[in-house]
């Protein structure tokens, strides 16, 4: 490809040069200082369209000499909108709307039905559906021009997204062919917010929904909500907790969600809801929730059409039953896909589905807990009405730094499985810590299930392919717990945005390369000066070893304090709940460390393919990043690098804190690039998670040290407080505890 300044840049116009004249206004503002690294405080986004350099501006314009976008509906004036916003921002003007090409460079938007230029082009958007689009260099009426079609709105949308993420990121556009159709049919948020506007699991201020103000009141920020999530493709939204209250599901709360979706719908968005199992009892006024009691259904049925006639396009429920003391049908003796089915046919009529989460485990269940969903669920494979999807975590305890991916995946061929990620970073340093979660979605989504041989990726079993033969045409989905508050940077810190950006291009395409993703951003969010973009994004695609060395290294997992989740608490023990301990999972003594879930252990190996039981079965053979998370190992046993486990610990401990060292120094030197405000915010968090890094190492190793009574191998700090220093810390406050 070409260059941005080809043929077409230089064309001299006849009339009024608008060119010419922005280009005026830019070296004008330039002049008066306006180039210069502003002050940002993040509320941008990724979507900020800072002028392009003087220097490529004039070649990007050559290809929006005119806009051909209609208005017709409200999603086509929120695609031209948007255009309009974008250009005018990084051109400096937005390109005149015009009817038809008269000149070369013009820009056309749309459908076939919406846009008679691109129904003469007649392309080929077959398989493009009603989301996927086509950006084309084309010739109209002997006029270059660029094309962004699609079958529907919503694909054109998606496609205007696109070709001003071309310009953000300064790629070339004078030979387009670029061909988007979304992987995963939806693709969606998950708000753990309460109706009292906590955010359980949130550390980006409180709920973004306004619930008291709604529906009178809607928030300008709902706008920039759906634009930043239509923007990465994302199409719904899931309102509530999973921990629900019922009281969403009353009228008084249906007219503040039909505000709420009134205001998403332009941009392709539907809305969610969580239901509570037990909202029949609570609000219906019935004796039971009971999912085979015709009452019962009668009033789902009843509820479900009243949602619909608040809301026609309702997407459906998402549900946690039966897990961590919420409601579910086992109350009842039913099983999951009868509670799921009950809602299912519900909102079936209307076209509604139902997520229905597999995050379930019970300490009165004496297996081990990463065997119970598996356990639970793959008896059930193939008795989900076709509009339940079973929504399974990326891994079998629960979004750690790093899980080996869930047995569920794979082994429910004639069930549509749906991945969920966490996005907030519950238990990878809430929003101080810079850690680039791309990475961890990568390896999850490639991971091999080998359920039918090499290549079984859990992206194949999500995106239905994998299963082709036992499911036609199935739902297809990922959901991504949200990250999202009303902080002014919407996700508590800069670096957070991207674990956001990145859920949705990975949704999108579950096969996108999370470090070109990572770039995007960069270039988008921050500054497209090679010598800012290659250090940044090497920080973010070295974050996630990093954290998982100074938190949970080698497979060890679930060490953090009690309850917030906030710091290291190895030593967590006693309480309530076994499995909400520590101990359960390191079952570190004076010998050894780690979970024996091979054949002589709890034999959770078993629930995975043999393949992968082989391999992950053998302490010879299992990747060493999860060795503790499958085997039970000798402090002296000799690892690939040649020292001891209790080496290779402490080695991975303080090579994690050495990590964070180099990002800070990394970050340091990136200021010339930054604007002030952002760049303070940062090197300040960054401080924050180089203290709390050395605090996981110290507190971690002094306690195992108490276990194994061994010294630090020469050349390592010791821990410089006792280990009872570390265990007297408490937060009763840490933000987001549910
Ligand atoms: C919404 C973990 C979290 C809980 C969360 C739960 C879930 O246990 O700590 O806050 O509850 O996962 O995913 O349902």
């Amino acid at each position: 490809m070409k260059g941005i300044g080809g043929p077409g840049a230089a064309r001299a116009r006849k009339g009024f040069d608008w060119r010419r004249a922005v280009a005026g206004i830019c070296l004008l503002a330039a002049a008066l200082g306006c180039g210069a690294a502003q002050a940002e405080d993040g509320y941008e986004l990724w979507l900020r369209y800072r002028p392009i350099e003087a220097a490529r501006a004039d070649g990007y314009r050559a290809f929006a000499t005119q806009l051909l976008a209609g208005a017709a509906t409200p999603t086509q004036a929120a695609t031209r909108e948007e255009l309009q916003r974008g250009l005018r921002g990084l051109l400096g003007a937005a390109p005149p709307l015009a009817e038809r090409v008269t000149r070369d460079g013009a820009l056309v938007v749309g459908t076939p039905a919406s846009s008679p230029t691109i129904a003469g082009l007649r392309l080929d958007t077959e398989g493009l559906g009603r989301e996927g689009y086509l950006i084309r260099s084309v010739v109209v009426d002997g006029r270059k021009a660029t094309v962004v079609a699609a079958n529907d709105d919503a694909g054109a949308l998606y496609g205007a997204f696109h070709f001003l993420r071309l310009l953000q990121t300064r790629q070339p556009l004078d030979r387009l062919d670029l061909r988007e159709v979304p992987r995963l049919k939806l693709r969606v948020l998950n708000h753990w917010d309460n109706l009292d506007r906590h955010v359980e699991r949130g550390y980006a201020g409180e709920s973004i929904w306004d619930w008291h103000k709604l529906p009178d009141w809607r928030d300008p920020r709902y706008v920039d909500y759906a634009r930043a999530n239509a923007s990465i493709g994302i199409n719904g939204t899931v309102l509530n907790n999973v921990n629900s209250n019922a009281l969403i599901l009353t009228p008084m709360y249906l007219e503040k969600v039909k505000a709420l979706a009134d205001v998403f719908r332009p941009y392709g968005i539907r809305v969610y809801l969580s239901a509570r199992f037990s909202a029949p009892r609570e609000i219906g006024g019935l004796g039971t929730a009971d999912p085979l009691d015709p009452r019962v259904r009668a009033w789902w049925k009843a509820k479900a059409d009243e949602i619909y006639r608040h809301v026609p396009d309702f997407g459906g429920f998402l549900v946690k039953a039966n897990s961590e003391g919420q409601p579910g049908p086992q109350d009842y003796g039913r099983s999951h896909a009868d509670g799921a089915n009950m809602l299912a046919d519900a909102v079936a009529p209307h076209g509604g589905v139902v997520m229905w989460r597999a995050f379930v485990y019970s300490h009165e269940t004496p297996d081990d807990r990463a065997k119970q969903a598996y356990a639970e669920f793959v008896p059930l494979d193939g008795r989900f009405r076709p509009n339940v999807m079973v929504q399974v975590k990326n891994g079998a305890i629960d979004f750690q730094p790093r899980e080996p991916f869930h047995p569920l995946f794979g082994a429910m061929p004639k069930t549509p499985l749906m991945m969920e990620f966490q996005i907030t970073k519950e238990y990878l340093g809430f929003a101080t810590h810079l850690v680039y979660l791309g990475p961890l979605f990568e390896e999850t989504l490639r991971a091999d299930t080998k359920a039918k041989g090499e290549g079984s990726t859990v992206a194949r079993v999500i995106d239905g392919s994998l299963h082709a033969d036992t499911l036609q045409d199935p739902l297809t989905g990922m959901a991504g717990v949200a990250n999202i508050g009303a902080d002014r940077n919407w996700s508590g810190s800069h670096f957070d945005q991207a674990n956001w950006y990145a859920y949705g291009r990975l949704a999108w395409n579950p096969d996108a390369s999370s470090k070109a993703i990572a770039e995007d951003w960069v270039r988008m969010t921050f500054s497209n000066d090679p010598r800012f973009v290659a250090p940044a994004v090497g920080m973010m695609v070295a974050s996630r070893e990093a954290v998982v060395d100074y938190m949970t290294p080698l497979g060890l997992h679930h060490l953090m304090g009690r309850g917030h989740h906030y710091g290291p608490g190895p030593w967590v023990d006693g309480g309530p709940r076994a499995d909400w301990t520590s101990v359960y999972y390191h079952r570190a003594t004076r010998e050894g460390i780690g979970f024996d879930r091979s054949a002589s252990g709890s034999n959770a190996v078993a629930q995975y393919a043999p393949a992968v039981a082989a391999e992950f079965g053998d302490i010879a053979r299992v990747p060493e990043p999860f060795l503790l998370w499958f085997h039970h190992v000798p402090w002296d046993h000799r690892m690939r690098s040649g020292r001891t486990l209790w080496h290779e610990l402490v080695h991975r401990y303080t090579r994690g804190v050495d990590e964070v060292k180099k990002m800070r120094a990394a970050w340091d030197g990136l200021a010339p690039y930054v604007d002030a405000e952002r760049h303070r915010q940062v090197a300040a968090f960054l401080a924050i998670q180089e203290k709390e890094a050395q605090w996981w190492r110290d507190a971690s190793l002094a306690y195992w040290q108490s276990l194994n009574g061994r010294a630090l191998p020469p050349g390592y700090a010791p821990p410089p407080k006792p280990l009872r220093y570390y265990q007297s810390l408490e937060f009763p406050y840490a933000p987001g505890n549910g």
